[in-house]
């Protein structure tokens, strides 16, 4: 299972790296360095066994792929649940050893305030605001 999450978040890749290399995709960007703001993909990461932002923004009302680079020999996730109680899952990533980076697949989230952690060290957390 693990092994078919991490094809599928290689193809996704692949499909994402094929969109932006052809003319026709300009809704997609797979990384927020231009202008930010509108973009539909959204990156988390953890270095030195933290997250290096404490807030993320994403769009409401649309699901989106969420981008985890963990630059930690560490394992980590990413972790959303509804409030820092994390007794509502949202999308639960893959823990795995960096560097590297797994893609996960968020679902639509209503504008409001979400709760992200790693699993394993439960003392890494952020917010993920929707609107
Ligand atoms: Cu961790």
């Amino acid at each position: 299972m693990k092994r078919l999450t991490f094809a599928l978040g290689l193809l996704s890749l692949a499909a994402l790296l094929a969109a932006c290399s052809g003319a026709t995709a300009a809704d997609v960007t797979p990384t927020p360095a231009s202008s930010g703001g509108t973009s539909s993909a959204a990156v988390i990461v953890a270095r030195d066994l933290a997250f290096t932002a404490p807030e993320i923004t994403v769009p409401a009302g649309t699901a989106f792929e969420l981008t985890f680079d963990n630059q930690d020999g560490a394992p980590h996730n990413v972790a959303i649940y509804t409030d820092s109680s994390a007794s509502t899952k949202v999308s639960v990533g893959e823990i795995f050893s960096g560097p590297g980076q797994r893609t996960q697949s968020v679902p639509a989230l209503a504008a409001g305030t979400y709760f992200f952690r790693c699993d394993v060290h439960q003392n890494m957390t952020g917010t993920i605001v929707a609107r």
